[in-house]
């Protein structure tokens, strides 16, 4: 077999990048381990920023994501029993779109097979040779088949745990965080329009949302949490504690699901050797404190898909070899954003009172001027893909 561009892994970043090199005319087969309908019902990242809202519009993506997804102009900050709004419209006149990634999935899934894309699920014994010569992806199709896909390049879109990484010889940079998130998806309608990032003695808390009818809302928990440990009763005894306010109450309803997510900053560098490039979670992971795993996986495929376009059509270079160097960039700016959220938002366990003391002021700030509170709000709706870093 052979394509132009062979790619590993079909989450947002593998079929975005299917997607956008398709629209200019380049060829590319998609590799995948898992069942279409796993991918499909992957509970994950619920947030999209403003320039991934921008881009899936520009590319014929958004149809469904501007019927369903909730449009939200701003969230809350609440900490000391006080909730402070942070308005996203009036202070960088942007919002955020909360649309499923695995809709996002779907929505990519459908396009690229209404195209006549090569999307091949349940694949295994992936293999990467070639990479600074002539590339060549060996794998086991679905069928038992042993096959090889020769292609002009390789995209490593395979995630945190996936192979591509392994390929790329650099410098990795590591932090864990001492909690992990408790996540909950529940059948209840919404009682707030807006989410709610919620600091308070016994743990940060998360209340977000996916539909009219359904809630999403986060615990956070020690990093060795067994989700069975946690009976719904406790879930929501806790979650109506800790994001208790004036006025606001939470409806509970039957978990459709539970889980519990690790929290860690990771960055792998460079992001490129010979002809494979490593796009979205295989190259960085940040925690999902600011929300900004998936946007970044899809700023890398855009980046992506313009240098690989230049370089199959006229040979041209000079994207490929900027990509790392100009990816990494808006890699590090979400990885501090993200870090500097969950730094504020959670209580670490061995924090003594003067740490405590420069949270409250952090926030305290960050609420309460202008300045703060802009920087907050430009982050969290996405400086603008291209954006000088
Ligand atoms: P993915 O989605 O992990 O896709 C990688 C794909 O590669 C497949 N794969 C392989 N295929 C073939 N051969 C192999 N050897 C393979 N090894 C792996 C996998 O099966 C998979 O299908 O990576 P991608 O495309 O880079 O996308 C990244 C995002 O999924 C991730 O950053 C976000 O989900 C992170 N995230 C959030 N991001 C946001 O932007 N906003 C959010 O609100 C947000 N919330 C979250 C999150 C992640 C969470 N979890 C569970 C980690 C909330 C949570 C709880
Ligand atoms: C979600 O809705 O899953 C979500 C929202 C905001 C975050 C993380 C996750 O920061």
């Amino acid at each position: 077999m052979r394509t132009q561009v062979g790619i590993v892994g079909a989450g947002p970043a593998g079929l975005l990048l299917s997607h956008l090199l398709a629209r200019q005319g380049i060829e590319s087969v998609v590799l995948e381990s898992r069942s279409r309908a796993y991918v499909e019902k992957r509970v994950r990242a619920g947030v999209l920023e403003h320039p991934t809202v921008e881009l899936l519009r520009g590319v014929g993506l958004a149809e469904r994501m501007d019927r369903e997804g909730l449009p939200h102009g701003g969230i809350s900050l609440r900490f000391d029993g006080g909730d402070h709004r942070i308005d996203f419209a009036d202070l960088v006149g942007r919002g955020i779109v909360v649309y499923g990634q695995q809709e996002v999935v779907k929505d990519l899934i459908a396009a690229r097979l209404a195209a006549g894309g090569d999307l091949r699920f349940e694949v295994s014994e992936v293999t990467l040779d070639g990479i600074t010569s002539d590339p060549v992806i060996g794998f086991v199709d679905a069928d038992g088949q042993r096959r090889e896909l020769h292609c002009d390049v390789i995209a490593g879109c395979d995630g945190f745990h996936g192979i591509s990484r392994a390929a790329v010889p650099g410098e990795v940079f590591d932090r864990q965080y001492p909690f992990a998130w408790l996540g909950i998806l529940a059948e209840a309608a919404p009682t707030h329009e807006e989410l709610v990032y919620a600091n308070h003695p016994n743990g940060f808390a998360l209340y977000s949302m996916r539909s009219p009818e359904v809630t999403r809302l986060y615990l956070q928990v020690p990093p060795d949490t067994n989700a069975d440990d946690w009976s719904d009763a406790r879930i929501w005894d806790e979650l109506q504690l800790r994001l208790a306010a004036d006025g606001f109450s939470i409806n509970e309803g039957p978990l459709l699901e539970k889980g519990v997510t690790g929290m860690r900053s990771f960055v792998s560098e460079p992001m490129r050797h010979g002809k494979l490039f490593l796009a979205g979670d295989a190259a960085h992971i940040v925690p999902p404190t600011g929300a900004k795993g998936m946007n970044l996986a899809i700023a890398d495929v855009r980046m992506l898909a313009d240098a690989l376009i230049g370089y199959l059509h006229e040979k041209d270079e000079s994207g490929v070899d900027a990509y790392s160097d100009t990816c990494l960039r808006r890699v590090w700016r979400a990885e501090h954003f993200s870090w500097w959220m969950t730094s504020m938002l959670h209580n670490f366990p061995d924090e003594d009172a003067f740490t405590r003391r420069l949270q409250l002021s952090q926030l305290r700030y960050t609420v309460s001027s202008r300045a703060a509170a802009t920087s907050l709000a430009e982050n969290y709706v996405g400086l603008p893909h291209g954006a000088a870093l």
